[in-house]
């Protein structure tokens, strides 16, 4: 069995210790850490999602698997995100309000550091008025906004009114994304960007910061 293969059988059966080792065998295999995220870690936790949705596995077992991916990421992260030393502007992010997913928001803001953009990671059940305002407060041009459940995405047409009332909606950006997201749906909201993954974000942001 491949070393990604075990990874992300580790990953389903929530073994921490073994992913963080693996992740860690995988390199020193010389395998790329893009490659570890996408054919290892990411797969196992596809599996995981889908065990979930057919209620062979409850809450704390996909607590437990996400926990092992959070791990792993945390071994990636400083090869993910070689920053520049020269920032290449300011963003806010977080999940919006009733959302607690917080592992692909992680991996965003992995990426946009990478590409040497200032991250002000506001973190879970985020309110629109917490975007908006933190944005002003961190002179932020770019509010990225994350959701997982097709009953938060609405929330974030809320910040997008929330930018319009507070009168910034001109001077920001606004980039969203999470699985049940479509670029039909950004457009519906008056967002400015969607983008499926975390490394289309990190490249999409760089575009419109420099705008
Ligand atoms: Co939840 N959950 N969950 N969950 N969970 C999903 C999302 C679900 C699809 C599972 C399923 O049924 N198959 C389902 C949603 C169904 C729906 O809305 N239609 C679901 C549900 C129902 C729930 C609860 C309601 C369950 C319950 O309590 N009965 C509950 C809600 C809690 C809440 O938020 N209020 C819940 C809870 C949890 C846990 C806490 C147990 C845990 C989260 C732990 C954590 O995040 N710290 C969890 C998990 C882990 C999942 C699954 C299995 C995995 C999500 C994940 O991390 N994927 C998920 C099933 C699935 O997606 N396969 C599921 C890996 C991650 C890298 O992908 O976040 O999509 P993702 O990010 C991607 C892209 O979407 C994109 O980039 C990333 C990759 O490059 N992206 C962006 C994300 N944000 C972006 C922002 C951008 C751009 C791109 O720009 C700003």
């Amino acid at each position: 069995m491949s070393t990604l293969t075990e990874i992300g059988e580790a990953l389903e059966r929530g073994k921490r210790k073994q992913v963080v080792q693996l992740v860690q065998q995988a390199l020193d295999e010389g395998l790329a850490p893009q490659q570890i995220l996408t054919e290892g870690l990411l797969p196992g936790m596809d599996r995981v999602g889908l065990k979930f949705r057919n209620n062979e596995i409850f809450v704390p077992e996909v607590l437990v698997a996400a926990r092992a991916m959070s791990a792993g990421t945390e071994v990636l992260k400083p090869l993910l995100a070689e920053a520049g030393s020269t920032s290449a502007g300011k963003a806010v992010l977080g999940t919006v309000k009733g959302d607690l997913h917080d592992i692909g928001k992680n991996l965003v803001k992995m990426m946009l550091e990478g590409k040497g953009i200032e991250v002000v990671d506001l973190g879970v059940d985020v309110a629109p008025e917490t975007f908006v305002q933190a944005a002003v407060d961190n002179d932020a041009k770019l509010i990225c906004c994350s959701a997982l459940l097709t009953t938060t995405m609405p929330v974030i047409g809320d910040v997008v009114k929330a930018a319009e009332a507070a009168g910034i909606r001109d001077k920001v950006k606004i980039m969203v994304g999470g699985a049940p997201l479509t670029q039909e749906f950004c457009d519906s909201i008056g967002a400015d960007c969607y983008t499926p993954d975390a490394a289309s974000a990190a490249i999409r942001a760089v575009e419109l910061l420099s705008a």
